[in-house]
């Protein structure tokens, strides 16, 4: 590799929740970097997965959902969003085709109007902040091209898109041609990170994330919001394998029953799931032991947010 003509940089996505961010990540990077789950807000702190195209390194930034926020987590994730997409060299604003297209119908669900509400306050946002993104329209496995080209039409016009790309993150088509013109826009550097690197999490903070997955996969209406999950001990073990223990911190005594479920049943089948994908990621045995604990305050805790490189006083 001739350090002379190689490029670097961030490209931030940014988005509503639910718009598919992590998944466009994921499928950008080749291997899965952040968490993807059905449900909204899902990411909690900025995550970045490193893309290769030729001798161009892109360090994409997968962000929180864009939302209005009431807790102080929800604020924290919000202005983390936008802190990611200052910083960049490329913005992608992605957006939720299928959500757009049934607002525009007139046949929306509660969340698809609040998701076309969202991508209105990114808008405004977006001209506020005097910069231009890339408008990245996702979900076009599940559309009809027709209402695609209206959609990319009117978002135009808002004047804070210099070019749309149409994408399935989930089936990966349009993102090759997204990708080679993001690796256009990164200035001229060295590569920012090791050739064979693709993630940059913290063992132990990448393993409770893939915990939080399951929760969030598994667990339904408030209590995902209500849950956090700590690596409290991350270990080499015998032959080769790893011990990992982590807290799962619920809000209230009430909660721990639907964690548990039936005969605990909920709990073995998070533990069992994570355990498993913890195995491929990390590519050797894993004895993982999980643990609920009441902590009403945690999502109040100075040290959590820190942890996640996120701003308290927000
Ligand atoms: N049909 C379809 N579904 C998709 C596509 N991309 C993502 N999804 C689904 O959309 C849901 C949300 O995906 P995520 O990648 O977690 O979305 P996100 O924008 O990161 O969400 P937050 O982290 O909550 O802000 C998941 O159920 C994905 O499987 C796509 O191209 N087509
Ligand atoms: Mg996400």
């Amino acid at each position: 590799m001739n350090e002379h003509n190689t490029r670097a940089g961030f490209a931030a996505i940014i988005g509503a929740p639910n718009a598919g961010k992590s998944t466009l990540v994921n499928r950008l990077v080749g291997a899965k970097v952040s968490i993807v789950t059905q449900k909204v807000q899902t990411t909690r702190f900025p995550v970045k997965g490193v893309a290769l195209a030729g001798d161009v390194q892109i360090v994409l930034v997968d962000t929180p959902g864009i939302f209005k926020p009431r807790r102080r987590l929800d604020r924290a994730m919000v202005r983390s969003a936008w802190g990611g997409a200052e910083d960049a060299d490329a913005v992608v604003h992605l957006v939720d085709a299928q959500a757009e297209i049934a607002v525009a119908g007139g046949r929306a669900t509660g969340a698809e109007k609040k998701s076309a509400d969202d991508v209105e306050s990114i808008v405004a946002g977006l001209k506020g902040a005097k910069r231009k993104a890339i408008l990245a329209l996702n979900k076009i496995d599940v559309v009809k091209r027709d209402n695609l080209l209206g959609l990319a039409g009117r978002l135009f016009e808002t004047g804070v898109y210099d070019e749309v790309f149409m994408v399935s993150a989930a089936n990966g088509s349009g993102v090759e041609d997204l990708k080679n013109r993001l690796a256009e826009l990164m200035p001229p550097s060295p590569w920012l990170y090791p050739e064979d690197q693709t993630a940059d999490l913290p063992s132990r903070l990448l393993a409770a994330e893939i915990t939080r997955e399951k929760i969030y996969l598994r667990v339904h209406e408030e209590l995902p919001y209500a849950a956090t999950v700590e690596t409290t001990s991350f270990a080499d073990a015998k032959e080769g394998s790893v011990r990992i223990e982590q807290t799962i911190f619920i809000e209230r005594e009430g909660q721990r029953a639907i964690i548990l479920g039936k005969g605990g049943q909920t709990l073995k089948w998070i533990g069992e799931n994570a355990r498993k994908e913890l195995t491929e990621i990390l590519d050797r045995p894993v004895h993982l032991f999980l643990h609920v604990k009441v902590k009403e305050n945690w999502a109040e805790e100075r040290g959590l947010y820190s942890d996640l490189g996120l701003d308290f006083d927000v």
